[in-house]
């Protein structure tokens, strides 16, 4: 009796811490979780480990790396020491820092520790900055902190392909005398930008850029930030309450929407001259961005990574995430216009004349195909506008050069090409000049003064040497043959063929052991038949004649 009183008890108690960690993993905006949010927990962290899980963030200037992202708003520089976690919080410090190396360049016309004519180290100050390494896309956003009581920002923020969502950029604290004459309200309030950086935006855009007065300053304790960012709205909440709803649409209507790419998370402190800088006495006493936790909710939980040779998100390699790279002027862009999967493809489109090669470039590093026979496939919209022979993408480590006939491809439509291509060897992997996709128009292909199409969905095979081609019973008779043929496996599938030339020049389907075709209509020569089906494929030589 006292053992099942005892029993009960303990259910009881376990219930009830049961149902308190749910409720804590519930939006704070949100608390009995009415619209079914999901917590990711690939990304959320409430900083309770002894160190910094490495698994969800990595630290700018860790090693001396950071991956080509961005060092710090000058003369401030991200430090890695300034990172650290403690008492469950991630702590992130500015501080004044003359025995600091400094990066000897130049960041927005001012030295990095210097000023605008001089890397003097008279402006020492070294800051703080992580960013997580993975993506999501949509979701709500949620942080508890205390902004630095410093003159430095504290910023809660995430980047996508031409996109930046601030969703809580707060200056601490006006510095000492206050030379710049800045109001005090400054402290006061609670800051959300929604940058749109795509280059082909006119030079006097305006971006969406909001600030509220919340009355209180923000340095002086804890908050709970709040920022939702869906497909058709965003909303900013300070604690729990509701400050600001806005759509998409109406953003859209100013070109204020860029925000539909996957995002990565940055927590960071900045300087911000014009409200100005920090001198000495302001970071006498060490200064922190203090933050209890990160939680993102999402409706539907995103896969960490996206395909970026389906344009979905950035490439995720060796540690670091780049996306395509292409020059301002270059024509090519990543669109959620059209697409043959998933939203976004990429898109070439430009009107008059064409001059030069027209290139679009995947980050160094980032492709990773065998030796010997590899096959590319990809999909083509073209518009009836326009009139193209040819693509040619380039590998570049080991430098290969694959031409794609696209003259036959009807317009209007995805079709899929295809070529099959061979290396000397692996790719390079170096993230300085290894292999990568130099992806082209030559002004020499296209007829007329414009040219519209799409690329979407590329992928890589290697054809000729898996163990898995040689076990598949796939034959062909007669061979050689003119106009007709029979195939014979147990395989069902798309066959492709390819000329010598690694031309797709035909494919059909296959859904019989045997399939007999009749109409073949190919100029003589040696042709390579293939079949597909899931993982599994075969080739076989067929000489025409
Ligand atoms: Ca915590
Ligand atoms: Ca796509």
């Amino acid at each position: 009796m006292k053992t099942n009183k005892l029993k009960h008890h303990l259910y009881f108690v376990l219930a009830v811490c049961f149902t308190h960690a749910l409720l804590a993993q519930n939006p704070f905006t949100d608390p009995s979780n009415s619209q079914g949010w999901i917590l990711n927990t690939t990304i959320s962290d409430e900083f309770n480990t002894p160190e910094l899980d490495k698994s969800k963030w990595w630290i700018l200037g860790e090693n001396g790396d950071y991956r080509n992202k961005w060092k710090g708003r000058a003369p401030g520089q991200f430090a890695p020491h300034n990172v650290k976690v403690e008492g469950g919080e991630l702590v992130l410090t500015s501080q004044w820092e003359p025995t600091f190396t400094f990066a000897n360049e130049k960041q927005d016309g001012t030295y990095y520790g210097g000023t605008a004519t001089s890397a003097d180290n008279s402006k020492p100050i070294t800051q703080a900055c992580v960013m997580s390494e993975t993506y999501f896309r949509y979701g709500y956003m949620e942080i508890r902190a205390k902004i630095a009581d410093a003159p430095v920002t504290s910023a809660f923020w995430t980047t996508g392909y031409h996109s930046e969502i601030d969703m809580v950029e707060n200056y601490g604290k006006r510095p000492i005398g206050n030379p710049e004459g800045t109001n005090a309200v400054i402290e006061r309030k609670q800051r959300t930008n929604m940058i749109n950086w795509d280059p082909d935006i006119p030079s006097n855009h305006q971006n969406w850029k909001v600030e509220n007065d919340m009355g209180v300053r923000l340095a002086e304790d804890y908050h709970i930030y709040g920022f939702e960012w869906d497909k058709d709205y965003i909303r900013t909440y300070f604690d729990g309450n509701l400050l600001r709803e806005v759509t998409r649409q109406s953003l859209e209507a100013n070109n204020q929407w860029r925000h539909d790419y996957p995002q990565e998370l940055w927590l960071d402190s900045e300087v911000f001259y014009w409200y100005g800088l920090p001198a000495q006495a302001d970071l006498t006493s060490p200064t922190a961005f203090k933050i209890d936790y990160v939680r993102i909710w999402q409706k539907n939980i995103t896969t960490p990574n996206f395909n970026a040779l389906g344009f979905e998100g950035p490439f995720y390699f060796q540690g670091r995430s780049q996306n395509w790279w292409n020059g301002p002027a270059a024509k090519w862009r990543i669109k959620n216009e059209k697409s043959a999967s998933g939203d976004f493809s990429l898109r070439f489109q430009h009107s008059g004349t064409f001059s030069g090669n027209y290139t679009t470039f995947t980050p160094y590093g980032s492709l990773n195909l065998p030796a010997g026979s590899n096959q590319v496939n990809f999909k083509v919209w073209i518009d009836p506008s326009t009139s193209i022979s040819s693509l040619r993408m380039i590998l570049e480590n080991p430098w290969t050069v694959i031409d794609i006939d696209v003259s036959g491809v009807q317009k209007g439509q995805w079709v899929e090409v295809s070529k099959i291509f061979s290396r000397s060897a692996a790719s390079n992997q170096s993230i300085t000049n290894g292999d990568r996709i130099r992806f082209m128009l030559q002004s020499a292909n296209v007829s007329g003064s414009q040219a519209l199409f799409y690329v979407d969905d590329i992928t890589f095979a290697n054809t000729l040497s898996t163990a898995k081609n040689n076990t598949v019973n796939f034959s062909i008779y007669p061979n050689p043959t003119q106009n007709s043929l029979h195939i014979n496996s147990p395989l069902n599938g798309t066959i492709t063929v390819f000329n010598m030339a690694g031309n797709l020049v035909k494919s059909f389907q296959k859904e019989t052991r045997v399939k007999k075709v009749d109409g073949l209509n190919l100029p003589s020569g040696v042709y390579l038949f293939k079949i597909q089906s899931g993982n599994t494929f075969a080739t076989s030589k067929v000489v025409i004649n």
